[in-house]
């Protein structure tokens, strides 16, 4: 009993120092060794330090907006070891609107990748059929997400990025389309920097089908008891590796039948 709670107050002191050393970082653009270098953290421990590091924002005044998905592609997983998606949270603050300014002078090591977009119309949680989660989709879009690791180096454990928000920074979409029967699947992406071609690649990349990952994160909402709400983003992932985003940049991301996202960096 007593020494029962001792113990989870304890553990909830430890998850939140852990969040706000993280919150820190990305307030002050600083980055810090990863936690695993001198702490013990399992994957349901950094979920609740990721969680703990979003209440820190939604106190500050941010609003959930959706879910991203990370290491959906399976050179990713491969690379890390590890056998399942990851999922960061999305808030407003991250969210920059199509042909918008991002400001990356407070980032540390801004990385860009090309990625697809789904627009949440209605509740989406639990084990769904690809009919079910597409039946819960308002729009899909062209759509590029904004890393940065709060670790030095860019190099972390799998439980050292949960924790870190799957290194959410920023993200940007295009136009909604209707999801309607639609086929994202194989969708030819290019990502261009200063109107040169920094990384082409395929929707295919995402779970070889980004309505995957879509499944994946309704079923990672109901473990979180976050069901995904009308309105909410889920970004399914990147279609090719991760770039270098410096200040000063133009960036354009275009998906075959979907049209392109636009974004400046200063
Ligand atoms: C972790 C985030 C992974 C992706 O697209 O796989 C991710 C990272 O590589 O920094 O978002």
């Amino acid at each position: 009993g007593q020494e029962q709670e001792q113990g989870h107050g304890d553990l909830d002191v430890r998850i939140a120092a852990l969040a706000a050393t993280l919150d820190e970082a990305a307030l002050t653009g600083r980055t810090v060794p990863k936690l695993t270098d001198s702490t013990e953290l399992d994957v349901p421990g950094a979920y609740r330090v990721q969680r703990a590091l979003i209440d820190r924002r939604v106190a500050r005044g941010e609003r959930l907006s959706g879910f991203k998905m990370g290491f959906t592609s399976r050179a990713k997983m491969a690379q890390m070891g590890v056998e399942d998606v990851i999922r960061g949270l999305l808030t407003d603050a991250m969210a920059v609107e199509d042909g918008g300014v991002l400001d990356v002078s407070g980032l540390a090591h801004p990385r860009i990748e090309p990625e697809i977009a789904f627009l949440i119309g209605e509740p989406l949680t639990g084990r769904v059929s690809p009919t079910g989660a597409a039946r819960a989709v308002a729009g899909v879009a062209v759509a590029y997400e904004v890393l940065d690791s709060r670790y030095d180096g860019f190099s972390f454990t799998l439980p050292d990025v949960i924790a870190d928000n799957a290194s959410a920074a920023a993200f940007g979409f295009g136009d909604w389309l209707p999801f309607d029967g639609l086929d994202v699947s194989t969708r030819g992406m290019v990502l261009e920097i200063n109107g040169r071609t920094a990384a082409v690649g395929s929707s295919a990349a995402i779970l070889g089908d980004p309505v995957r990952s879509l499944i994946a994160a309704a079923r990672l909402a109901e473990e979180a008891g976050l069901p995904l709400q009308p309105g909410q983003v889920v970004l399914a992932g990147a279609a090719t590796a991760a770039v270098p985003l410096p200040s000063g940049a133009h960036a354009r991301v275009t998906a075959a039948g979907l049209g392109r996202v636009e974004v400046t960096t200063r």
